[in-house]
């Protein structure tokens, strides 16, 4: 699996040793070729991200499953500076930066996995065959449109996340209100929850058949967040999601750590 270094946009990155510096007494006794070894070359690709979003989280478990040479950015606190504005006007995260991409970055989850999967030619995770492909966009497309707005509004008054604008929970409504349309938001996660199970996956392990697709990291990345309001989930959804994070092991588990120590952490808030 590749490397993935981490910085914080608020950190500048560590200065390279000086040219010229003296060689350590060691190295000056190696021989020539590996005294100038050159230091390791930055990865062509980066990701700007946030660490408890699972947005963010899907694109970080596709780019370790897929083993893209990449660096990640924490940019916590400065989507919406001046420089970050000037690259990405929609101000999101996951966004990537990629030679050859037209306006040099891409943002959306979703379109992120597409082209990187296509770039690299990554089809046990993006079947190439155009009906399979269709099922996969039909299953992301579903996730994005109809099944992460009910998450979203379930889910983001408990993580102290901000809500979008003309809804309840951005509104200043009675509290009662706001929780009266929490409810039937998390109410409403079981229909399209099963359309992924008896639609999509239809009696294969994942939505990508044998193997875990971009489509199941997207949705097992997506329930991630549902632990926050102490979401039931269905026995198959719980077994899946195990199956997805034994099948891709520490590609899953890192980025799923920083989103299960965030709500951990709401949580613990939110008790004391
Ligand atoms: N549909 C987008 C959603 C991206 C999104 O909502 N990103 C949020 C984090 S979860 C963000 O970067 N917000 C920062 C901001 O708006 O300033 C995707 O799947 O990538």
């Amino acid at each position: 699996m590749a490397k993935t270094a981490t910085k914080s946009s608020k950190k500048p990155a560590a200065k390279a040793a000086k040219p010229g510096a003296k060689p350590a007494a060691k190295a000056a006794a190696k021989p020539a070729a590996k005294a100038k070894a050159k230091p390791a070359k930055k990865p062509a690709l980066t990701l700007s991200m946030l660490k408890p979003s699972v947005n963010n989280m899907s694109v970080r478990v596709f780019a370790r499953a897929a083993g893209l040479d990449h660096s990640e950015t924490d940019v916590w606190g400065h989507t919406r500076s001046p420089e970050y504005m000037a690259r990405n006007p929609a101000h999101l995260t996951p966004m990537i930066e990629d030679k050859g991409l037209p306006r040099g970055v891409l943002w959306e989850s979703c379109a992120i996995m597409q082209y990187l999967a296509n770039k690299h030619g990554l089809e046990k995770l993006y079947p190439k065959a155009p009906a399979k492909r269709a099922m996969i966009d039909s299953a992301m497309f579903y996730l994005i449109g109809t099944l992460y707005p009910y998450v979203a509004r379930a889910t983001y008054p408990a993580l102290n996340f901000p809500q979008y604008a003309g809804e309840v929970g951005h509104s200043d409504a009675h509290p009662d209100k706001k929780s009266e349309a929490q409810k039937a938001a998390a109410a409403a996660i079981a229909e399209p929850l099963e359309v992924f199970h008896s639609f999509f996956r239809n009696g294969k392990p994942f939505i990508g058949g044998k193997n875990p697709s971009i489509a199941d990291i997207r949705l097992a990345a997506t329930l991630e967040f549902l632990a926050v309001i102490d979401y039931a989930l269905p026995k198959w959804a719980k077994d899946y999601m195990a199956a997805i994070e034994k099948k891709l092991g520490k590609a899953y588990t890192e980025p799923a750590g920083d989103v299960r120590g965030y709500i951990a952490y709401v949580k613990s808030q939110a008790n004391a």
